[in-house]
């Protein structure tokens, strides 16, 4: 048992705040939502006072290039989503105290002020840089308008702030390659101002409470990250944009440019604290600034570094407010084996999820923790999902609950009959019984929810074990009385999953307290009474009307949602087909830089700790070099070894994960990304032969 957790006078749990730039998916639900909502619900019926914030994220780069691609301006953008993804929370039982969202005034007025105050320390420092620019598209460069190579894994589709990759943040400038997302043109170099967050200025401050502080009870996942982008060494961030879309830069010199959205949208967590707060007629400030408040942030592995360094060193230079407690991230979930994709229309939306399984939510709930990325990456198939309904929901649990409220109407008229004598085996039964609040409890507060949700589970199958070695269907004949304390004994069971399992199935939850009529009961019972009561459901309480939990899914409704991913599939792949459009027109003086020479592979190794990066050793003709590149996921060294390519060699060499690469093996990348070497095809032509 892990020692007992300090207790703290409140809880404030905050969910990352969804871009308003598309629906939301099942990937959404089980890195972050459903792990958020069991904790939130698990806390306010253990009796703790709980403010669950969350909220649009409606900034940022993303919702006016979307806007554009949909013909639609960024306002009507977030006005759509924001309400359909409201929708979606509401639907799933995602029990916020308040969502709000980026745009309201609310949020610009706390964002401000916080960059003010900010402002007014010195916590910035003020630099005129040369950024990337778009002169076709007369816009600046950064986060989404810009993708290149990853200077930290060689991703190639890194963004301008992050690498998907590999999590690094970045600044638009470190990106090896750049081009814009626009126009798809090479950017040129800008001056403008910005204001940058000296994040070296809290590397004290972070290995402390970090790598010190949280050594042990944050996840290894978070730990590691964090960790390793310490290591790396804190830089300077900017935390403005030029953009005319987000919240306006509230100081001199600030005209025509907005906060950074990733320096906005955690003080969205303040903001609808607030909006809550001043609607119950609460004061927010305990709940951010007081130490016995305890902060837990619910994120994707995406997120970890915005709110593990640069949000905490916000919140520490400001000087008003507490710091997260814990920010237990998940990693991601894929489906079908491939990763979840908006853009590809790749995932299961919840909105549809509800078209064909409709009232199904809790069995979308309990698969999602059941199969939760809580420290990888994991699969979300719908053989599975269909598994865990038939084999769990319906044959363990929906079985014991059915069995229990059906032969109670049969036999004792729907009545909880009296118990008579106990034998030695209900009194064990019921010992185990009276252990799981503690089990579960112990799981969740350590934030493991697959773990905590199967033990739900567990409690089910003692149920479901406890019957089916009873027979009362048996007994009945016999010896009366003997079933009634049968009956009794699974009826207790029966009302302790009720309470148990509002966290995971809510809805299912709703049901069995209907079944069981808790409305009548008196007191009403809670999390601790399982343990601490010796009678849950009394004799002679009447019961309510049985119904059917949860229904099998069958073979041809799960051929069907696959039959949607394959149909998904195809229409990717023909669209892929798509030919990358032509770059704008270079003149032959610019061709003509490029020295481009037929060489050969003379060694090849993977690069350690890199997925993509491979350290080639290459006969040029002119000299032997050593050249990094990203082919290790597509060949192996084997593979390559004597290959004749095509070498551009007189690229500026280049640091790749501290390995100085001298040149590019030129390559063509299908739309499935595949690579093939462009090399001659008569193998004697000498190495150091020009191409022109
Ligand atoms: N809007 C969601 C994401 O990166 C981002 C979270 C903000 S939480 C303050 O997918
Ligand atoms: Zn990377």
């Amino acid at each position: 048992m892990a020692s007992k957790p300090k207790e703290f006078s409140r809880y404030t749990i905050t969910a990352a705040l969804p871009y308003t730039n598309g629906p939301i998916h099942i990937g959404h639900l089980a890195g972050v939502y459903i792990p958020a909502d069991i904790y939130a619900r698990f806390l306010r019926l253990t009796g703790r006072e709980v403010a669950f914030v969350c909220g649009s994220d409606e900034h940022g780069f993303a919702i006016p290039m979307k806007a554009k691609k949909e013909g639609v301006t960024p306002k009507e953008l977030i006005d759509k989503y924001h309400g359909m993804i409201k929708r979606s929370f509401e639907d799933f039982g995602i029990t916020f105290d308040n969502y709000s969202r980026t745009s309201a005034p609310v949020h610009h007025k706390t964002a401000s002020d916080f960059f003010h105050r900010m402002y007014e320390q010195g916590d910035f420092v003020e630099e005129t840089t040369a950024q990337l620019y778009d002169e076709k598209e007369q816009q600046f460069l950064a986060d989404r308008f810009v993708t290149g190579t990853c200077p930290k894994c060689g991703f190639e589709e890194a963004y301008g702030d992050q690498c998907e990759n590999c999590g690094s943040s970045l600044n638009a400038t470190d990106l090896i390659n750049p081009k814009s997302t626009l126009s798809g043109a090479k950017p040129t170099l800008k001056e403008t101002k910005h204001w940058f967050l000296p994040l070296e200025r809290y590397e004290d401050f972070l290995k402390n409470w970090i790598l010190e502080d949280h050594k042990t009870d944050w996840k290894p996942n978070v730990y590691g990250q964090c960790k390793s982008w310490i290591d790396d060494g804190l830089k300077p961030r900017a935390v403005t944009r030029d953009l005319d879309w987000g919240i306006p830069v509230p100081v001199k010199g600030g005209e025509g440019k907005v906060l950074y959205v990733w320096f906005d949208a955690p003080i969205g967590y303040i903001s609808s604290t607030k909006e809550w707060a001043e609607r119950e007629g609460k004061d927010w400030r305990p709940y951010w600034q007081d130490k016995n408040t305890k902060l837990v942030h619910f994120i994707g592995k995406d997120n970890i570094v915005f709110h593990c360094i640069i949000f905490p060193s916000m919140l520490k230079a400001h000087g008003d407010y507490i710091l997260p407690e814990n920010v237990p991230a998940n990693e991601f979930l894929n489906l079908e084996g491939q990763k979840l994709s908006t853009s590809k229309n790749w995932a299961v939306w919840l909105h549809e999820y509800l078209e064909d399984f409709p009232a199904s939510q809790d069995v979308l709930r309990y698969t999602l923790t059941a199969n939760a990325p809580e420290t990888k990456d994991n699969d979300f198939t719908w053989a599975d999902f269909q598994a865990r309904n038939n084999n769990e929901l319906v044959a363990i649990f929906g079985n014991f609950v059915n069995r229990v409220v059906v032969l109670s109407g049969k036999y004792f008229d729907g009545t909880v009959p009296s118990p008579a004598a106990l034998n030695e085996e209900d009194r064990e039964t019921l010992d185990s019984m009276r252990k799981f609040p503690h089990s579960i409890t112990d799981s969740l507060e350590r934030y493991r929810f697959r773990e905590a949700g199967q033990e739900l589970m567990n409690l089910a199958r003692l149920g479901n074990k406890y019957l089916a070695d009873q027979e009362p269907w048996k007994v009945i004949k016999s010896d009366p009385s003997r079933v009634g304390t049968i009956m009794h004994t699974a009826l207790q069971i029966a009302a302790a999953l009720a309470v148990l399992s509002e966290p995971f199935l809510p809805f299912s939850s709703e049901k069995l307290k209907k079944m069981l009529n808790f409305g009548r009961l008196k007191p009403g019972l809670n999390w601790d009474s399982i343990s601490a009561m010796e009678v849950l459901l009394p004799e002679n309480h009447k019961l309510g009307e049985p119904e059917l939990l949860f229904r099998k899914i069958e073979d041809k409704e799960i051929e069907a949602q696959l039959e949607k991913l394959r149909a998904t599939r195809d229409a990717n792949e023909s669209n892929n087909k798509n030919i990358m459009p032509q770059k704008e027109t270079i003149t032959y003086e610019d061709f003509s830089k490029m020295d481009m020479r037929v060489g050969t592979i003379l060694e090849a190794e993977k690069m350690p700790k890199t997925k993509k990066l491979m350290v080639l050793k290459v006969d040029t003709g002119l000299d032997q070099r050593t050249i990094v590149s990203g082919i290790a996921e597509h060949f192996t060294p084997d593979e390559i070894l004597g290959k004749k390519v095509t070498v551009l060699v007189n690229l500026a060499p280049r640091p790749l994960r501290g390995v100085e690469s001298q040149g590019m093996i030129l390559m063509a990348e299908d739309s499935e990304g595949k690579l093939t070497f462009l090399n001659p095809d008569q193998t004697e032509v000498p190495n150091g032969t020009t191409i022109s």
